[in-house]
């Protein structure tokens, strides 16, 4: 039995995460399409550096840690030998590896890594990120100041795994959405290429637009239902 799931920000809501687009959706007024753009970026780097500065401390926060739905998905993976398992988290927030979990595609990225704008170059980090941060590349020269972005997807840029994500979705048998509200494509739209005879799941507190091409829909908290759902 190939396994396909996709979580966004409402698995972590329970870990203290908060999400984009519920209730208290807006960061500081602001929409996340503001400030989590290029266009976004360009406009005001200062805004932008301290959107994902707060939320890359906060994430180092002690009190911020995986979920019963984190743990019982990396439960299901570690038993999971009759077919493939492919996790695609839209999170960055790295919960799913903490709790476990190794076959994971961050298709947004991942907050605790910084890229370099000119060379593509991925590095780990804690620290926050300004104009002013040196490239770890050169440090003593104030020329490659302010050329790292946090290692995220914005909108307009293109999710990571794309083709690996498509492949698993053409041979799931089981397609399971956690916690995510199907307003952001790509990944809304991965459900629909699923084969027929997939057996398609939602977990979320509410209906969303997505809702209907489910054959399964459970109303529910991620910490509760995910693992009742993998029992
Ligand atoms: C619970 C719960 C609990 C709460 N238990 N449940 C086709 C149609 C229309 C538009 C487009 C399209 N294709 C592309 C687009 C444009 C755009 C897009 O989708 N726009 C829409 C807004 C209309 N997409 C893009 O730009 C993407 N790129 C792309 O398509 O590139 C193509 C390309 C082609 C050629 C050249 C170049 C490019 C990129 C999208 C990037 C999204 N980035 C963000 C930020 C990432 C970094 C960061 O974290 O800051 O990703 S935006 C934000 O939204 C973040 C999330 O991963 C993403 C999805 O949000 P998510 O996870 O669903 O969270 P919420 O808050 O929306 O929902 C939470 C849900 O949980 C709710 O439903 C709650 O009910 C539920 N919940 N508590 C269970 N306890």
């Amino acid at each position: 039995m190939n396994v396909l799931v996709l979580t966004g920000a409402g698995i972590s809501a329970e870990s203290g995460i908060p999400t984009f687009r519920g209730a208290d959706g807006l960061w500081e007024g602001h929409r996340v399409e503001q400030v989590a753009s290029p266009e976004g970026f360009d406009a005001d780097p200062v805004l932008v550096h301290r959107f994902y500065n707060l939320r890359r401390r906060k994430l180092q926060d002690p009190s911020i840690q995986p979920n019963a739905a984190h743990v019982a998905l990396a439960d299901f993976e570690r038993g999971h030998d009759s077919g493939d398992f492919l996790l695609v988290t839209q999170n960055i927030d790295n919960l799913h590896q903490r709790a476990g979990s190794k076959r994971v595609l961050p298709m947004h990225g991942e907050l605790m890594k910084v890229r370099c704008i000119d060379t593509g170059e991925l590095f780990d980090w804690t620290e926050d990120l300004s104009l002013q941060t040196p490239h770890p590349a050169d440090p003593g020269n104030a020329k490659l100041r302010g050329r790292l972005r946090p290692h995220v997807v914005w909108f307009g840029e293109m999710p990571l795994g794309l083709e690996a994500i498509e492949r698993a979705a053409r041979k799931a048998d089981v397609f399971l959405a956690i916690g995510t509200s199907g307003l952001v494509y790509p990944a809304a739209g991965i459900v629909s290429q699923t084969p027929v005879d997939c057996r398609r799941i939602e977990i979320n507190l509410d209906d969303t637009p997505a809702s209907g091409a489910f054959d399964e829909t459970i109303r529910g908290r991620a910490s509760e239902e995910v693992p009742r759902v993998l029992a």
